[in-house]
């Protein structure tokens, strides 16, 4: 079995070596949710509640553990990584109330009844990223679990840390084996041995849309279920109407949360002519207010990116000469920083514009009017996110519903909730995952007419 050495981003040391399974090690895994599938599906529907119940508990028993192993391996700042453990734990009890409402439906037909079932769709492949180790996990895996499904999680290579140990807690919490599996390996042989076996039914990925793109051509060969989640270059548009102090003060956080490694960055910041100049110089504090240094130290805002690679390529976008307007401060040394920075007058055919970055990197774009706003926020391949500022009602739902987008704010910088449903538009993805109905793609509806008649 080769390793793969996981690094600390805001120190650069080593943290701990993780053995990484290839494709045989992949086929043992599939073979074992294949045969926990059978039992797991005819768990009670009361009792599969339980398992994700206690699930959950043993989440929210190791917070601190998982919290401190996300600071380590993926320099998220101790808040969030806090948060995002405790949204682990949130998100197994909130599905952990669909097995038993699971319902199927009566239709009427003549001669008989029909009834609907939905099915468990069998083993599912969760593909997840770097950059949210752990809610994206729980995105897939509590409503795949809920519906009756095994799972195979397999974690970016960067960043497995908080996976393994949720995998382990779902042993200790008493899911059978085989139920959740989580295999450290890399994207090119574990990844794709789950697109490409055939007992894997679905492959839920979140990642680049070129990953993506070759994901869904994979799982196109045998008709495979997959759900995409991709990237974004969300809008982020201020009108003059709007309460301004709030707007600018949030802007930062809309887009330099998570160092800007968010799908949902609204990396592209509209503003309306107007008050362009004075949004800008309300900006300007509000960027250098966020707090960037040691993820372990309490009030930490902002963090390292996660590797040297990524930030080499995060720098491209600033080239020597690029119009920076403000910049933020990140701490010097030993760690892959990069300070916030803010774009400003950017041509919209700039790559800096047009390309996703994933790093802590904004533009800010004057607009004329609505019209312009909507079709600027529009001129993107991708339609994850993105947010609108206005205190007028009638535009603000003018807007959203003008924006080609999934998951929109208006007011408020944030748009993602586990109960609420999410994904995007265009290039940004398939499918919608969390919400109300998010067990739908991890089942199959299958209609069952029974003949009433007596001839
Ligand atoms: P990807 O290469 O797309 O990686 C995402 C996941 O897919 C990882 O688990 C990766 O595994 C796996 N993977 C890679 N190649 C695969 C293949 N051929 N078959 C199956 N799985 C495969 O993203 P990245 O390289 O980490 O980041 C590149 C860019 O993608 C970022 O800069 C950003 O723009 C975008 N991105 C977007 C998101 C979201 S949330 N939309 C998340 C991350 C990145 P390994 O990492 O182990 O190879």
């Amino acid at each position: 079995m080769t390793q793969y050495t996981v690094i600390n981003p805001a120190t650069e040391q080593p943290v701990t070596t993780i053995p990484q399974a290839g494709a045989e090690q992949a086929d043992e895994a599939i073979a074992r949710a294949a045969r926990a599938e059978e039992s797991w599906r005819a768990v009670a529907p009361g009792d599969r509640a339980r398992l994700l119940r206690s699930f959950a508990a043993a989440v929210d028993a190791n917070l601190d553990d998982l919290a401190a192993l996300e600071i380590a391996g993926s320099g998220h700042p101790a808040g969030q990584a806090r948060w995002e453990a405790g949204h682990v734990r949130d998100v197994l009890l909130y599905y952990s109330a669909a097995p038993e409402r699971l319902t199927g439906r009566q239709i009427p037909v003549a001669g008989g009844l029909d009834v609907t079932f939905a099915e468990p769709i069998g083993v599912v492949g969760l593909i997840v990223p770097w950059n949210f180790p752990m809610p994206i996990l729980s995105w897939g895996m509590a409503p795949a679990l809920a519906a009756g499904n095994t799972v195979i999680a397999k974690p970016a290579e960067m960043t497995p840390l908080t996976a393994i140990r949720i995998g382990e807690l779902a042993l200790e919490a008493g899911l059978p084996e085989g139920v959740l599996q989580v295999l450290p390996g890399k994207g090119s042989v574990v990844g794709q041995r789950l697109v490409d076996h055939p007992l894997v039914g679905k492959i839920v990925f979140t990642g680049s849309t070129e990953v993506g793109q070759q994901i869904m051509a994979g799982c196109a060969r045998q008709i495979k279920r997959v759900t995409l989640e991709l990237g974004g270059k969300s809008a982020n548009i201020v009108f003059a109407d709007c309460d301004l102090e709030k707007a600018a003060a949030t802007a930062p956080y809309a887009v330099f949360d998570n160092a800007g490694q968010d799908c949902c960055a609204r990396s592209r910041i509209l503003v309306e002519a107007s008050v362009f100049d004075r949004f800008m110089e309300l900006l300007e504090p509000a960027v250098q207010g966020v707090r960037v240094g040691d993820p372990a130290a309490d009030g930490t805002e902002m963090g390292p990116l996660i590797s040297a690679a990524h930030r080499e390529h995060v720098a491209s976008y600033v080239p020597d000469g690029a119009p920076v307007a403000i910049r933020g401060s990140a701490p010097d040394g030993t760690g892959f920083w990069y300070p916030p920075t803010v774009l400003a007058p950017v041509s919209t055919a700039d790559r800096a514009y047009t390309e996703e970055i994933f790093g802590p990197v904004v533009t800010v774009t004057p607009f004329r009017d609505e019209a312009e706003a909507i079709a600027l926020a529009n001129d993107t391949p991708y339609g994850l996110s993105g947010s609108i500022w206005t205190g007028n009602v009638g535009r603000a739902i003018r807007v959203a519903r003008g924006v080609e987008a999934g998951n929109l704010s208006v007011n408020s910088h944030s748009s993602v909730r586990y109960w609420t449903p999410f994904g995007g538009f265009k290039q940004s993805g398939l499918g919608r995952e969390l919400g109300p109905d998010a067990l739908d793609p991890f089942t199959e509806t299958k209609n069952v007419f029974i003949a009433t008649d007596t001839e």
